[in-house]
């Protein structure tokens, strides 16, 4: 595979499972990848992080690519997602930050002044020349299996540097955007560009397709999330172009699917709320969907588990692309061998020879 041309793994990438179903095209099988695949449910990653920091690992391009590369030898998934962080970017921005074990990421100075604001400063390639690196060796390393690149969301970073870290009801974000929209639209204004820039310097370096994570936009309404978050997540994904599928994913998102298919998406991430036949119902017809199973349900037995793939399988048949997903990310304790189960699982019952060229 080392000896494949990078015009040659380029190719193979743009025609695999996994980028045809999100370009809408017919599938031999459905692809299934899952968020947070590479971490703390693998006892090779717990190893190989025993002494190193999260945001040090994160600029380490040799550490990316073998933590990266793990799930995908292990689990036979169709798609890696390289291993980063949502923050990396916002700390190359100037933001004093850190990921704390146990918590996630906890910011030293939250943002509350216009000046908190100009302090984030534009990123470009040469401030994170460890990610550029790291698609480089796993574009290679990966041999056709595509690349996911990824960035938070304007509004999900936002929340990070106002709450000062994580938060169960983004209190302090929401009493900015409603109090001080100025200051609101300049805060995810900056954000958006510097998650344009992360992302544009992964689509350079060879990720075959995007995911923009807004995992906590849920916590909006409709109106609100129209109002003050579109926008800024609509400028990015339209920043990036359609040179590589864009998807776009948030938690407890029902109610918006449609609004977040709107934004610019070319697949979009439903989590284990809304049936993936409802919700390309509510996306239209022209978006593939990600998802959906419940990461929880991971624990329950395996014939509970072999039926909900099923049904979700089914009701994926509804939209005009489905990438096999959870509805949110694999959970620490999670039992590895399951998620291969579920892998091998999918491909079984979703395998469509007729199709196959
Ligand atoms: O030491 C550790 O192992 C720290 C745990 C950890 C890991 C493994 C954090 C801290 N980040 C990561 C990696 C990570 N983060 C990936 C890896 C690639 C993969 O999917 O395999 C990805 C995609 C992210 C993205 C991320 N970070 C999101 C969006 C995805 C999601 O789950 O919604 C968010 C919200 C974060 C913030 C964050 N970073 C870390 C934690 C524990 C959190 C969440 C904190 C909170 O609950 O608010």
């Amino acid at each position: 595979m080392a000896a494949m041309s990078t015009d040659s793994t380029g190719a193979a990438a743009r025609n695999s499972p996994f980028v045809r179903a999100c370009r809408r095209e017919p599938v031999p099988h459905t692809p299934v990848w899952f968020m947070r695949q590479a971490g703390r449910s693998l006892p090779e990653y717990r190893e190989i992080r025993a002494n190193v920091a999260m945001l040090d690992s994160c600029r380490r391009p040799e550490l990316v690519t073998e933590i990266t590369l793990q799930p995908v030898r292990r689990h036979g998934v169709d798609a890696a997602i390289l291993f980063s962080d949502i923050v990396v970017p916002v700390a190359a921005a100037g933001v004093d930050l850190d990921i704390v074990p146990g918590t996630g990421p906890v910011v030293a100075e939250p943002v509350r002044t216009a000046a908190d604001v100009q302090r984030i400063r534009p990123i470009g390639r040469d401030d994170v020349p460890y990610v550029d690196e790291a698609v480089r060796l796993l574009v290679a390393e990966l041999g056709g299996t595509p690349l996911i690149g990824f960035a938070g969301a304007p509004f999900t970073l936002a929340s990070y540097l106002v709450e000062g870290g994580p938060s169960r009801t983004h209190a302090k974000t929401k009493a900015l955007m409603h109090g001080d929209p100025e200051l609101w639209h300049a805060l995810c204004g900056r954000l958006a560009d510097v998650t344009l820039e992360f992302l544009r310097v992964q689509v350079a370096a060879g990720v075959s397709a995007v995911q923009l994570f807004d995992s906590w936009a849920g916590a909006l309404s409709e109106a609100d999330y129209r109002r003050f978050v579109m926008p800024h997540s609509a400028k990015v994904l339209a920043g990036l172009g359609a040179d590589v599928p864009r998807i776009h994913f948030g938690v407890g998102t029902g109610e918006l699917l449609a609004a977040m298919g709107e934004a610019g998406a070319d697949v979009v991430g439903v989590d284990w709320r809304t049936p993936l036949d409802v919700a390309t119902r509510r996306i239209g017809p022209d978006k593939a969907v990600q998802g959906n199973l419940d990461p929880t349900l991971l624990f329950a037995p395996w014939p509970v588990i072999e039926a909900e793939v099923r049904r979700i399988l089914g009701e994926g048949r509804a939209a005009p692309g489905h990438v096999f997903n959870l509805g949110h990310g694999v959970l620490p304790e999670t039992d590895p061998d399951v998620l291969t189960r579920v892998v091998a699982l999918v491909h079984e019952v979703s395998a469509r020879p007729a199709e196959r060229g």
